[in-house]
């Protein structure tokens, strides 16, 4: 049985997990319900977010639904990719009637500077924001106004909503003000522990997953990068295909497939030897440009690998992004293969839950 560190009251969350940590993963599908390839909910078609290209390819929603409070911290009514926090609170309500899970990440702006998350110009900014500094209390109320969205989230008895909390993602990158080229191991774990007193001591939010997810580039420096087991229910890793120059499609999908297995062996290690459970938090093969990757690719990468879920990153309903998507909607060239993979049983949607 896995060893739940923090939070007592995440309605089942982590032992339906831990289920599927033994026979078959759950997936997710990063902002499914807010908007697909061409259409978005808040053009007033679908404000009951029935629509959703993974529903459109197979018949069932994803069993999690991936959405990004980043913005949420500068008192935006809308995220950095456009969806209203409203609507946003809307399709986390309805997933969860439905009988799905939530996973929350967070792409803020860095305090510091102004810019974005991508802004690791600075390497002040995260002791900064620890208790003593100049931003620290500018920060409380960053995470006060997350605290309040997440509050919101209330069943139709009143009861909170569990979510899966994942922030402060791919800090062994260096691409984020979080990561590891702007503050040291001892800043990042102090920041995740400031966090989580803030957000569990004294704002009283018990049902929330901790859920930490490296990149799976530099994860040697995972293990002095990560709060403690007392911090953490679940442990991550993103990990996404890339085609190298000049590699032929089938390189490329050989060289996921074993990077995958690799990354999971390692990520099996540390999660195991902690008693947490482990998932594939983001991956996906931007544009899918490959036809048979749901059962050829990521199935072969990530079976019997121990992960209860596997999230792939967000369809983008804009016009300059129209390659900039990760599951395949209706006529894609992967979306046969995708049916195929749902129906032959070798992931959980929905109504497998
Ligand atoms: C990134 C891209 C960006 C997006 C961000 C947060 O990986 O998809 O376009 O703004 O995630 O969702």
């Amino acid at each position: 049985m896995f060893m739940t560190a923090c939070t007592a009251g995440t309605d089942g969350i982590l032992e339906r997990l831990a289920e599927a940590a033994g026979t078959v993963p759950f997936y997710g599908h990063q902002d499914d319900l807010m908007y697909g390839h061409g259409w978005n909910a808040a053009d007033g078609l679908d404000r009951q977010m029935e629509r959703s290209d993974v529903k459109d390819v197979c018949g069932l929603y994803p069993a999690i639904l991936g959405l990004d409070l980043g913005h949420i911290e500068l008192g935006d009514s809308c995220n950095l990719d456009g969806n209203s926090f409203a609507l946003m609170a809307e399709a986390a309500r309805l997933h969860h009637a439905r009988g799905g899970m939530i996973s929350l990440s967070w792409h803020l702006d860095n305090p510091a500077t102004g810019g974005s998350s991508w802004d690791a110009s600075d390497s002040s900014v995260v002791r900064r924001i620890l208790p003593d500094g100049d931003l620290h209390d500018k920060f409380r109320v960053w995470t006060d106004r997350v605290c309040d969205w997440i509050e919101s989230l209330k069943d139709e008895d009143g009861r909170q909503i569990p979510v899966i909390w994942r922030p402060f993602h791919e800090h062994t990158g260096g691409w984020f003000w979080w990561g590891s080229d702007c503050c040291t191991p001892e800043e990042y774990n102090a920041l995740w522990r400031m966090s989580h007193e803030q957000m569990v001591n004294e704002r009283g939010l018990r049902d929330l997953v901790w859920a930490i997810s490296p990149s799976s580039s530099n994860r040697e420096l995972f293990a002095e990068r990560y709060p403690g087991d007392g911090y953490v229910d679940l442990v991550g890793v993103d990990h996404y295909a890339y085609t190298a120059p000049g590699q032929s499609r089938e390189e490329a999908d050989e060289a996921f497939v074993s990077s995958t297995r690799e990354v999971l062996a390692w990520l099996k290690e540390f999660a195991s030897s902690r008693g947490k459970p482990y998932a594939l938090t983001e991956t996906g093969l931007e544009g899918l440009n490959s036809p048979e990757w749901w059962s050829g690719v990521l199935q072969k990468a990530i079976e019997n690998s121990g992960i209860c879920y596997v999230l792939t990153w967000r369809n983008s309903s804009r016009e300059d992004q129209r390659n900039h998507f990760y599951a395949p909607f209706p006529g894609q060239e992967s979306a046969e293969d995708f049916r195929k993979w749902v129906n032959e049983g070798k992931i959980k949607m929905l109504d497998r839950i």
